[in-house]
């Protein structure tokens, strides 16, 4: 039987990866320091047929034993924050960067022959999504929004060229990277490193480059974490969820079940070095997906979207996937509809208390400039 060794298998993405692999026949062992950022204790829904260490990535001589007996390497473990990875740098690059680093040096210099390597990446490495400018009937990749533009309430990106506006388009791989946070560099370290080493010792290596992943399991009471999360404890306390810039902004929402058969489908295809986008190919925006909650749980009554003054510094606008080369190499398409997801959140959100702690993490980012005024 093969033997995957799941690192991060406790946590929202990981344990649905240890569940798909579980039911399709692997024989799978997670690696979690259930980080308190995140987990309470052990999790409720931890697998019964996986085997379970608790330990840390970064910890050379656990990892050591652990490579030693894995077939297949999926590299779930990380710290994920835009914002905080902005000011807890050291940290994020530790625990990203330095820990993916001793899992290679590891493979390495004990010589192990992994039959697969599968690393969690991002779509936060892309920077803006791709645009398409009409006037010029041309491909357009802007980088950073201006200051200005921003704080005078100016959102969308225009043509450099006639200044005309911009359409998002789908983002293929294939998109110069734009890296704008600690995190997505530290994203882009563990693919480049894994890829790097994978292709020089002929490990086949796949980084799997996730969009925004909404869905059962993933922290309500971290107000790092993603936006589906934060705007489900904002509605459960009666609290409105607030839309940064005007709400209309977009992205690309992908249930956490359809990674999870991403990843199934990236330990067994037949490849190597590639990276590939995790996404469904279509955008909402975020007043959409705060609307959405809000029926779903019932409290259109009570709650409604408010629009802060206020924008996230070095947020993009638009991004969202270009899937066929999911499709084409990993026969692979997302199909979870976001009503479905929603519900399937929803449906979870509802079994379990939920801190709102937004306020205080918006206070911070704000004290620090993370977050700024329009
Ligand atoms: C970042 C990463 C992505 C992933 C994700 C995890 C980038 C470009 N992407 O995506 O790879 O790791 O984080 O969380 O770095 N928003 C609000 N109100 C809120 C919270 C968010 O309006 O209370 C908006 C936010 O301004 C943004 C959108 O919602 O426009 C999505 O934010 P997010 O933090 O869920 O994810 P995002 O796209 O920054």
């Amino acid at each position: 039987m093969t033997h995957v060794l799941v690192t991060g298998g406790a946590g929202f993405v990981g344990s649905h990866v240890v569940d798909h692999l579980v039911d399709a026949g692997y024989d799978v062992t997670v690696v979690d320091n259930l980080t308190d950022q995140v987990h309470d204790g052990k999790p409720e829904y931890l697998n019964d047929d996986a085997t379970y260490v608790w330990g840390d990535v970064r910890d050379r001589d656990l990892m050591t034993d652990l490579l030693t007996e894995a077939d297949v390497l999926n590299h779930q473990a990380s710290a994920v924050g835009v914002g905080q990875s902005m000011y807890e740098i050291e940290r994020y690059v530790e625990v990203n960067t330095l820990a993916t680093a001793r899992l290679l040096d590891i493979l390495v210099t004990e010589e192990i022959d992994l039959e697969k390597l599968v690393v969690a990446s991002s779509m936060s490495l892309y920077g803006e999504g791709a645009y398409y400018c009409p006037d010029c009937d041309a491909a357009r990749y802007p980088t950073r929004r201006r200051e200005r533009d921003m704080a005078d309430g100016v959102w969308e990106h225009r043509c450099e060229r006639c200044e005309g506006a911009l359409e998002a388009r789908p983002t293929s791989e294939e998109k110069p990277l734009d890296s704008t946070s600690v995190y997505a560099i530290t994203k882009r370290d563990q693919e480049d490193l894994c890829r790097a080493v994978g292709r020089a010792y002929d490990i086949p290596t796949v980084a799997l480059r996730y969009f925004n992943i909404y869905g059962s399991r993933q922290s309500l009471d971290n107000p790092y974490t993603g936006v589906c999360a934060i705007f489900s404890s904002r509605i459960k306390n009666g609290n409105p969820p607030l839309l940064f810039e005007d709400g209309a902004q977009s992205r690309d929402f992908v249930h956490v079940s359809d990674v999870a058969r991403a990843n199934v489908a990236a330990v067994e295809a037949p490849i190597a070095d590639e990276a590939i986008n995790v996404g469904t190919g279509n955008p909402h925006t975020i007043r959409d997906i705060a609307d959405a909650l809000i029926d779903e749980y019932g409290a259109s009554d009570t709650v409604e979207p408010e629009v802060a003054d206020d924008f996230r510094a070095g947020d993009i606008r638009h991004c969202y996937a270009d899937t066929s080369r999911a499709e084409r190499l990993l026969e692979f398409t997302a199909s979870v509809s976001l009503r479905d997801g929603i519900e399937e959140l929803v449906g979870w959100a509802e079994t379990r208390e939920a801190e709102d702690n937004f306020e205080d993490a918006h206070d911070e980012l704000k004290q620090r400039g993370l977050i700024r005024d329009s």
